[in-house]
């Protein structure tokens, strides 16, 4: 029998508080590995139904978290203990920061009784993580716990979302204060919708261009996904009739096939257009800096961040706001002209599509490839006809991702998933589990470079644990392709092999081992039945297919990465 609350007398702990703080945030499971300093909030999560998914390796808790934001639209939350749990995360968070993703990593610390003492893992967390956070802080009291969390979610969503990290002292975490002390935010009531419609005037002028220009072209960043502004974009491009181009997560904006999705003739839009819109996405390395945009386009830059608009290159006009209030703002200003240019653009989509296509024959017979060993075009166009439009795809590696993005369509948004500009090598596991975990219905596969599965792998029995079944292809090549290219080119055949050469290992018995299902190909034609089967299986799978080491990826080749 539950006794009767006193609550003038009921007490809460820290963990507890943290526990209460994501529930409030909508947040139902945390990834973390275990450690003394952070177990009163497992205690907490038990009482608010919030599960708790523990994991390997800490890096792979907090690209989880970031995983975990990016597929549900809420922030995700990983929990690491004090010293080296704290440090092993870093690189989530650093991924996450580059990658625009609101992301909240609770570390443990010390007890504050024993402040500079030297305590077991004590570090200074919040020094290093203020550079690659929105917000870092330590929690000073008890009472403030979750304020302090609900601080943290609010931090995340200033400009362009990004990460918050909290180190929570272990004193401060475990200790009970009266419940009535606690300021416990309420759901929705702490932060305010950041969904900004953009300055007007600049509005009505990006509808004047709009219907003037001849040849626009439109590149759906990963804000649109971030903003949840498909269906906006969409509607954008087919009332003005604007071919668009999508990168990071705006891939699958438009779905393949639509008369809108252009892919392959980016560079000769860039080149030809007269108006170009950037939306959702920073002029960095993936855009040459905004230097491959013809110098006669008139070039408008839409951005979350007023920091992004207008870094790197000149823009003739800049918009601050939310990607699809102002998509759809400026189509709605521009169906009030008596004419908004769409007839007009006819020839040059025409134009647009002959490239296209001219580019998709070029390659064609290579993805048709009988080669052996495989060739990596091979795999990733099997991969892409096995896509369906329940298919989250995630890339994690070096050359073979790279060829994967001129290849890879993803059939619906939000429904691919690379690093982001962090290039990290690793996520790819943690993204499938996070994937999975939030959207049990959708199917996760990930192809995986074998440098870069092999650098969080064994999260791969997580996965197992807790029944989340994936489909993990290895593009095995026994090698760090992408960067051997630049060394044999830069060094010569003799010392190309410095520091770049894997075995040739197994990652299907690897599968196996861990109570998955695990195969090998060398053969492209048992590609797609041995992606069947991984299908049918039901477990995290593992399909080890051997590609040519020596063919290497156009970007790649051009090494574009770096220019
Ligand atoms: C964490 C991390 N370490 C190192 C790198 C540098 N790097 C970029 S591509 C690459 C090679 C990756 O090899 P693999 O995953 O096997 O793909 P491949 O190029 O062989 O197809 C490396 C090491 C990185 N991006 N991230
Ligand atoms: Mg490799």
């Amino acid at each position: 029998m539950t006794q009767p609350t006193d609550t003038a007398t009921e007490t809460i702990s820290g963990g507890h508080l943290v526990a209460k703080a994501l529930k409030a945030e909508g947040i139902d499971v945390i990834f973390t590995l275990c450690g003394g300093h952070i177990i009163d909030i497992y205690d907490g999560c038990v009482d608010e139904g919030i599960d708790v998914v523990d994991v390997r390796h800490e890096q792979v808790a907090a690209h989880a978290a970031d995983g975990y934001a990016r597929i549900t639209g809420k922030p995700g939350c990983a929990v690491v203990t004090a010293g080296p749990g704290t440090t092993d995360a870093v690189t989530g968070v650093a991924n996450a920061f580059r990658a625009e993703s609101p992301m909240l990593l609770i570390g443990g610390q010390g007890a504050l009784s024993q402040h500079k003492m030297g305590s077991l893992q004590d570090l200074p967390h919040v020094d290093m993580m203020t550079p690659i956070t929105k917000f870092a802080a330590t929690v000073p009291s008890t009472e403030r716990v979750a304020d302090i969390v609900s601080m943290a979610f609010r931090e995340c969503y200033h400009g362009a979302p990004g990460p918050s990290f909290l180190e929570i002292p272990r004193d401060v975490l475990d200790a009970r204060v009266p419940l009535a002390s606690a300021r416990i935010p309420r759901t929705g009531r702490y932060r305010a919708s950041t969904r900004q419609a953009g300055d007007p005037e600049a509005v009505e002028r990006l509808a004047d261009l709009l219907v003037h220009a001849e040849k626009p072209c439109v590149l759906l960043g990963s804000q649109v996904w971030t903003c949840r502004a498909t269906d906006d974009a969409i509607d954008f491009v087919r009332a003005l009739n604007v071919p668009a181009y999508m990168n990071g997560s705006g891939r699958g904006t438009l779905p393949p096939g639509d008369p809108h999705h252009f892919q392959l003739s980016r560079r000769y839009a860039f080149t030809n257009a007269d108006l170009i819109i950037i939306v959702g996405t920073p002029f960095d390395f993936r855009m040459g800096y905004g230097r491959r945009l013809s110098p006669t386009a008139t070039v408008v830059q839409i951005d979350l961040d007023y920091r992004t608009v207008g870094k790197n290159r000149d823009i003739d006009l800049g918009i601050v706001g939310d990607a699809g209030l102002v998509l759809s703002a400026a189509a709605q200003a521009a169906s009030g002209r008596a004419d908004n240019g769409a007839a007009r653009r006819k020839e040059w989509l025409e134009e647009l599509r002959a490239v296209e296509r001219q580019a998709y024959d070029k390659r064609l017979p290579r993805q048709l490839s009988g080669a052996r060993p495989i060739d990596p075009y091979r795999l990733v166009h099997e991969i892409n006809e096995f896509l369906t439009e329940d298919s989250v795809y995630i890339g994690d590696g070096g050359d073979i991702v790279t060829f994967s993005g001129q290849v890879v369509q993803p059939k619906s948004p939000g429904h691919w998933m690379d690093p982001g500009p962090l290039g990290t090598l690793g996520v790819g596991v943690a993204f499938a589990m996070a994937a999975k975990h939030a959207r049990p219905d959708k199917e996760v596969l990930c192809l995986f470079g074998d440098g870069a599965f092999s650098l969080t792998g064994w999260d791969f029995e997580t996965m197992v644990r807790f029944g989340l079944p994936f489909i993990g292809v290895i593009g095995n090549n026994s090698s760090m392709n992408q960067i051997r290219y630049g060394q044999a080119a830069k060094y010569g055949q003799e010392r190309a092999r410095i520091g770049n050469t894997l075995g040739d290992v197994r990652y299907d018995e690897f599968a196996r081992m861990l109570g998955g299902h695990g195969e090998e190909v060398r053969d492209p034609a048992d590609i797609r039945p041995a992606l069947e089967r991984a299908r049918e299986s039901g477990k995290p799978a593992l399909i080890n297919v051997w590609v040519d080491p020596e063919v290497y990826a156009p970007g790649t080749m051009n090494q574009t990465m770096y220019k």
